[in-house]
């Protein structure tokens, strides 16, 4: 069998299995923590404006969902936001967009820093988003669905004043979503392209777009996954869906439809994207530059497409 982009995180069957989140941090509300200190014995980092750092890629769909529920419960001054380069080293995630290659607020040149100082004796791969505590330098967590989930729950106090209610007092029909969301799309595609034989490459493909069909069919008459409303699981799917022509439908081979052959989906996720918080965070020029250059067992040779034509989305 070839051998994969991730070979620690690839099965002897050829399946792509994502690693475990190695920091799960919490900021809450109730935490016993004094302003300045933490965690508390549970664990808990207090909820402190100005405090901590969300580091994020804007070509990753996992740090894009956090970019956006940061954006729009109004928390930009309240938790501030660094940006890595696009395309890692080999020392992985890098400050190369800032003056002199640093973090300004960490004085960090790579993420992995971060997560050094936190366990010197970490060595799996640095992922983004993560937040980091500033007055120690430490990752408080690079669990990103816990991640958007407390920015909603625990920063309330801090919301702007016509926040969105992402989650809904009856969470139930969402988590179920979310789980399978998670499960065949989003990270269904990285098991299409990160998978190192047929029958799991197969597997995979049949399984995202099986999972598309059900949505496809379920927003036929729905503006969004649970209604009226946008919620968590719709900006969950969007990050997906809107690097889904640029990326995921060429590079990682999920190739049966594009997404702007599927009416409902597209009409959805145009939708969002020209909601505030949406569209504004996309950049398709860090996104594709991210995967096509990043990942070279599937590209070697690092040629980025120029297509599709962004305008469609505005369309
Ligand atoms: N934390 C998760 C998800 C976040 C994630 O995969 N982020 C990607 C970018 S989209 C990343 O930081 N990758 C770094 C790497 O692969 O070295 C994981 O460990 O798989």
């Amino acid at each position: 069998m070839a051998p994969g982009q991730f070979v620690q995180e690839t099965s002897s069957t050829g399946e792509w299995k994502r690693q475990g989140n190695r920091f799960t941090g919490r900021i809450s509300r109730d935490s016993a923590a004094a302003p300045g200190e933490g965690p508390d014995a549970q664990g808990r980092w207090p909820v402190e404006p100005g405090r901590y750092r969300l580091v994020v890629s804007l070509a990753c769909p996992w740090a894009h969902r956090s970019i956006i529920v940061r954006r729009l419960l109004g928390l930009e001054d309240v938790i501030s936001l660094a940006v890595v380069d696009p395309v890692r080293d080999e020392r992985g995630w890098r400050f190369t967009l800032d003056p002199e290659d640093r973090d300004p607020v960490l004085g960090i040149a790579y993420l992995s820093e971060a997560y050094l100082r936190t366990d010197p004796t970490y060595d799996g791969r640095v992922t983004v988003p993560a937040i980091v505590d500033t007055t120690t330098g430490e990752v408080v967590t690079n669990d990103y669905p816990q991640i958007t989930l407390d920015l909603s729950t625990e920063w309330t106090e801090f919301h702007r004043a016509d926040a969105p209610q992402l989650i809904p007092a009856d969470r139930a029909e969402m988590d179920a979503l979310i789980e399978e969301i998670y499960r065949d799309v989003n990270n269904g595609v990285y098991r299409c392209g990160f998978a190192t034989s047929q029958e799991a490459y197969d597997a995979a493909y049949d399984a995202l777009f099986a999972r598309l069909d059900v949505l496809e069919d379920r927003l036929k008459d729905r503006t969004y996954l649970l209604g009226d409303t946008f919620r968590e699981v719709d900006i969950r799917l969007f990050t997906t869906l809107v690097r889904f022509d640029a990326v995921y439908h060429g590079h990682f081979k999920c190739n049966r439809q594009k997404l702007t052959e599927f009416p409902n989906l597209w009409a959805y996720a145009r939708r969002l994207y020209q909601l505030p918080g949406f569209g504004e965070t996309v950049d398709f020029d860090q996104i594709k530059r991210h995967y096509y250059v990043t990942h070279h067992s599937i590209n070697p040779t690092g040629i980025v497409p120029k297509g599709p034509d962004p305008l469609a989305w505005i369309r």
